[in-house]
């Protein structure tokens, strides 16, 4: 159930130069972060959206400002085509589909440093990652329950999550967050993340992951958040896009060529 499917994007064969930009500084917005007033016309429901194709082009020429793990990313920000973004959680995921990326999945402690040498050295406020919790249709099995625990899962790369109450297995430290909006209404007692906190004020349920900046001043930390808020975001690469828009082209016959991601970004977090 966690695989979603995707068929035959449309194919065109354009070479162009990737739009990287130096990286800004102090990308810092001004404006809150989360828990606002619900809006009028709410996309917290992404059950029910369509997921974006790759696009052969796209993947082609694909932005990947670094890379680590024989997978490319990018940061929206320091890509001239997506620097001023800020979208939400479905939309963030559809722009990095199209180019045979998702958001980022985090499945181990040097991948979340590397996201947090990201966060903390562009001062950036917060970033969409693809952690999602099942909250829709075919989420009542019994191995999610409770959801806020076991229901979490990053839709990028389909790997559930670790229970959210515990320090994952083989990480030194619980990436969720201690803290957050609850806990000032909490006599002191902090409440921890995923709290979907929004939900008890406007009804909008925090089924999207995004990591907050010290917003709490709790450090770079992992929220549950209503995924209507918008952000900027990490793409990631998707094996399951790649492979098959590689295989697709192949089939037909093409010698347009998806390339690897570049051996000289490759960090070491
Ligand atoms: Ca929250």
């Amino acid at each position: 159930m966690w695989k979603l499917g995707f068929c035959v994007a449309s194919m065109a064969i354009v070479v162009s130069s990737m739009d990287l930009l130096e990286r800004p500084r102090n990308q810092r917005p001004t404006d809150p972060p989360t828990t606002t007033q619900k809006p009028e016309t709410t996309t917290e429901d992404t059950s029910n959206r369509i997921l974006s194709l790759p696009d052969e082009e796209k993947c082609m020429k694909r932005p990947i400002t670094f890379t680590y793990n024989d997978h490319g990313y990018f940061y929206s920000g320091d890509v001239e085509a997506h620097a001023e973004d800020k979208v939400d959680w479905l939309e963030a995921r559809n722009i990095c589909r199209e180019y045979c990326m998702d958001l980022v999945s985090i499945e181990t402690p040097s991948e979340n440093d590397l996201l947090e040498e990201l966060i903390k050295g562009d001062d950036l406020a917060y970033v969409w990652t693809s952690g999602r919790l099942c909250n829709f249709k075919g989420c009542d099995r019994d191995d999610l329950q409770p959801v806020n625990v076991n229901g979490w899962f990053w839709s990028g790369s389909g790997v559930k999550m670790a229970p959210t109450n515990s320090t994952p297995p083989g990480w030194s430290y619980q990436p969720w967050s201690d803290t957050g909006h609850k806990t000032q209404f909490n006599s002191g007692v902090k409440v921890a993340q995923p709290d979907n906190a929004e939900f008890e004020i406007n009804g909008s349920v925090e089924a999207c992951m995004g990591i907050l900046n010290d917003i709490y001043q709790d450090g770079v930390k992992w929220h549950d958040i209503a995924c209507y808020h918008t952000k900027p975001y990490v793409c990631e690469d998707s094996d399951q896009l790649l492979d098959f828009v590689r295989a697709s082209l192949k089939a037909k016959g093409s010698d347009m060529v998806i390339p690897p991601p570049p051996e000289e970004l490759e960090v070491d977090p």
